[in-house]
């Protein structure tokens, strides 16, 4: 079998664009350096002074993790060395960083991300990621990157994909035609082209939620669990619990085997805890590019949700489409004050 690389696979694919330049293919392989980069401190983290918390706190308040630190510099260092990036807001950072030189402002895109995500999991060997979207810059060329390059909708995402460090290491990416997977061939440290065209299944027998927060859950997702765990042999209930608390690993699980990942308001977090622009948004670009959906909850396409800040954050519904629908019906047939009828089998 022929092995396509994903340097390889993004130059043949630059053809689908009739009026590229080149400019989002050597942005997307310096994010796979970055990856690869990234990758060996993962794999070597408890060898080395790399693990354990660090007296700083990212924009969310919470304490940063070296690993996350270290992560966070490596991709910056890779986008800025690309060219074609002018900017990054970035989990690990308040504000957006401009890149400041005559090369780079003129790069047109600006890309989101959140260097490492799953932070809780990097201590104990559980799988992490990293998650980014790319947009084109909206503001002109040859300045600063602003604010509104990277407060558009998910709908304007040119590109967007994760790492995931898992029992081997992968990125996927979309650029809107289809979703494809790459695999870090070790002994050769090249990602090949490993899960060409991957579709979500339709239906699917997993749900992922943080059950730990029941309490506070609205009812509609409360409900939802509940028929997840029902008995009936049709609908092939109940449903297989899966949650490993990295969104990547549990987004990628559900990519390929069919299934729902959900992260609801609580009474605590209104609005969830996943952030729009570097979480929410490029997995749904994926999950849609795979035949999946990506909701609030609430019958938002989680795309058209016009970002006021950068760090806001969004309660997400993504998976299999005929689960995240069902999801979907739960919520809108009750309300936290009410309880309604819940909708049968589908
Ligand atoms: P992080 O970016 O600080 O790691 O937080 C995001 C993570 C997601 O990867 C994961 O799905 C979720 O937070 C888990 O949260 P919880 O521990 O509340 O279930
Ligand atoms: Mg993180």
């Amino acid at each position: 079998m022929r092995i396509i690389t994903l340097n390889e696979f993004i130059i043949e694919r630059q053809a689908d664009f009739p009026y590229a330049k080149g400019e989002l293919t050597r942005l997307l392989s310096h994010i796979g350096i970055a990856a690869k980069v990234v990758n060996r401190a993962v794999n070597k983290a408890g060898l080395v002074d790399i693990l354990g918390e660090i007296q700083e706190f990212n924009s969310t308040g919470e304490q940063q993790k070296k690993l996350d630190v270290f992560a966070n510099e490596k991709f910056i260092n890779a986008l800025m060395a690309s060219g074609e990036c002018c900017g990054i807001a970035s989990e690990e950072n308040d504000s957006i960083v401009s890149f400041d030189s005559d090369l780079v402002n003129d790069g047109k895109y600006v890309v989101a991300m959140d260097p490492l995500d799953g932070s809780s999991n990097i201590d104990v060997n559980v799988s992490i990621g990293t998650v980014f979207a790319i947009y084109r810059r909206v503001s002109p060329k040859g300045h600063k990157a602003l604010m509104e390059d990277f407060l558009q909708e998910g709908t304007k995402q040119v590109a967007a994909g994760y790492i995931i460090y898992g029992s081997s290491t992968m990125m996927v990416y979309t650029t809107g035609r289809g979703v494809n997977g790459f695999t870090l061939d070790p002994s050769i440290g090249e990602f090949c082209l490993s899960h060409p065209n991957i579709e979500m299944p339709q239906s699917g027998i997993i749900y992922s939620i943080n059950e730990g927060n029941y309490l506070k859950f609205p009812l509609g997702v409360k409900k939802y669990i509940k028929y997840c765990q029902e008995i009936d042999k049709q609908t092939n209930r109940p449903y297989t619990f899966r949650y490993i608390g990295s969104l990547v690993a549990d987004f990628h699980r559900n990519l390929l085997k069919g299934g729902i990942y959900i992260y609801p308001e609580t009474a605590s977090n209104p609005k969830g805890k996943l952030r729009l622009l570097y979480e929410c948004n490029p997995i749904a670009f994926l999950a849609e590019q795979a035949g999946g959906i990506a909701t609030d909850g609430r019958a938002n396409r989680i795309l058209d949700i016009k970002p006021e800040s950068l760090h806001q954050k969004a309660p997400f519904f993504v998976g299999s489409r005929r689960m995240v629908m069902q999801a979907e019906e739960f919520m809108s047939l009750t309300s936290d004050k009410r309880e309604a009828e819940a909708p049968r089998n589908t």
